[in-house]
């Protein structure tokens, strides 16, 4: 089905996106340090687990390590983004590892080789025309500074970014201009080992930890956004939220009021880095739950003085909260908690559809901070078909795909200014959650199974002729 849609801007920044950590491999290759996901199992080998308990990841060896070799990206990024380039792709958003750059994150001097790959990697990009859209840390602190500093709860770990973020804004100067601080910086409250490199086991007053790494991180971004803009005035610097608007279960004006407090917990990162100040909620926040931020000389004017020039985000889906804690213990779906809607279906890893609610998540964004949006992850895991003519008819991926497209489009039209999609995974890689290869996004097939078999081999999916089609009508044609 073929359907006319008018309303994306002239230059609207068309693309796709992945993470080095879980589309690289190579992971001690040229020098590297581990990352998070290099002591990670998949799920048949307890990486829940894991991610629960860190202090597991330094003690025993795994039987699969699915991002060592992962989908080899780092041999074959040539292959992948000629592919990229096929489908038109105006921009590419890929991490940048902080182990390649510096292995043990306190390294005196950084790794040349992993620079070089960079270079390549991005001169690449720029050959095909594609902008490169880069995550300074996609949930990628070394190992190193998590054993031998505790991770972002250290005060040190702002010095360290900011000396990767001064050695690659300067060496990448003429060649990137997009940057994000931290991928999905709220998930540090959820996923703290990915997020901040922390462990929490066992501590009395986990909240605080988190919090006081959540001010590390944001001080940081603030002090990488006012470096960027020196060392070039063009840069953009976005910061990157785990959105989706929360819906209350029911009208009861107390379940209104818990989807709102639940909608803060996200908010709250991106008001400070937005706005510049930590925001009137928090004071009383952080009263009720005890936390008391350690705070140095000059840091809230840092905030202040530096917030982000856009918004990005990642939507895969809307979310359900009750006020009633016996409705909400019936949770399911993703890292985040929500309720089943009984009006969306869900994917089959029980992530809800919602396209309608990427609208109202646009707009409730756009409303709040009138800053550009940059819609840098959305998409549908799927276990795909090969036929045995080769073919892979991921009409699903479309239908998800079509639908978001559309509502994207209509909140465009609504006023909100959005400067680009890259849906999430568009060539296949490991799920950060799972750890799996079936749990696929990608427009590109790669040939490599759970348990690491397969040649690597690309080929198309259906939804590649489509994506292609998007892009060139300027998503006239969806
Ligand atoms: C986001 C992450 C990505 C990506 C995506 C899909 O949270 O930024 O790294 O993986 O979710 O999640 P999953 O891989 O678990 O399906």
């Amino acid at each position: 089905m073929t359907e006319k849609n008018t309303t994306f801007p002239k230059n609207f920044l068309w693309g796709g996106a992945v993470a080095a950590n879980q589309c690289e491999g190579a992971y001690l290759t040229d020098g590297k340090g581990l990352s998070p996901v290099d002591v990670l199992p998949d799920a048949a080998h307890g990486r829940w687990d894991v991610l629960a308990n860190p202090k597991l990841a330094m003690e025993k060896t795994f039987d699969f390590y699915p991002s060592h070799e992962s989908i080899d990206f780092y041999h074959r990024y040539k292959e992948d983004l000629a592919l990229m380039a096929e489908m038109g792709f105006k921009t590419f958003r890929t991490s940048i590892c902080w182990a390649r750059i510096f292995p043990n994150g306190d390294d005196q001097a950084p790794n040349e080789a992993g620079l070089k790959f960079y270079d390549d990697l991005f001169d690449e990009c720029l050959k095909h025309g594609m902008e490169p859209l880069i995550t300074i840390n996609h949930f990628d602190t070394p190992i190193a500074l998590m054993k031998n500093y505790g991770g972002w709860k250290n005060r040190q770990l702002i010095d360290f970014y900011l000396n990767y973020c001064d050695v690659i804004f300067k060496r990448y100067k003429d060649k990137v201009k997009y940057w994000l601080t931290f991928n999905e910086i709220n998930m540090l409250l959820h996923i703290p080992f990915f997020g901040g490199g922390i462990d929490i086991v066992g501590e009395e007053h986990p909240e605080q930890i988190k919090y006081q790494a959540a001010h590390h991180q944001l001080v940081a971004s603030a002090k990488a956004t006012q470096l960027a803009h020196e060392i070039n005035p063009d840069f953009k610097i976005g910061c990157m939220l785990a959105a989706g608007t929360t819906y209350p279960n029911t009208c009861n004006p107390k379940d209104v009021w818990a989807a709102l407090e639940a909608d803060r917990e996200g908010y709250f990162f991106i008001d400070v880095q937005a706005r510049g100040q930590y925001p009137s909620y928090s004071k009383r926040f952080f009263k009720e739950n005890n936390i008391q931020l350690e705070l140095a000389e000059g840091d809230l004017e840092v905030l202040k003085n530096h917030p982000v020039d856009f918004i990005s985000f990642s939507y895969y889906s809307s979310r359900l909260t009750s006020a009633d804690p016996e409705v909400n213990q019936k949770t399911e779906g993703n890292v985040f908690a929500s309720l089943k809607n009984p009006y969306l279906e869900a994917s089959e890893w029980g992530w809800q559809i919602d396209p309608l609610g990427l609208r109202t998540t646009m707009n409730a964004i756009y409303d709040r901070y009138q800053k550009p949006l940059f819609i840098v992850e959305n998409g549908l895991g799927a276990v795909d078909q090969v036929e045995a003519d080769g073919s892979i008819n991921d009409d699903y991926r479309i239908d998800y795909l079509r639908e978001h497209v559309r509502e994207m489009g209509e909140a465009i039209e609504d006023g909100v200014e959005c400067w680009g999609y890259t849906p999430w995974g568009c060539i296949d890689l490991v799920s950060a959650g799972s750890g799996e290869m079936k749990k696929r996004y990608g427009f590109i097939y790669v040939d490599r199974d759970n348990d690491g078999n397969g040649t690597l081999a690309r080929s198309k999916k259906k939804s590649f002729d489509w994506y292609q089609k998007v892009i060139g009508s300027n998503g006239a044609e969806i």
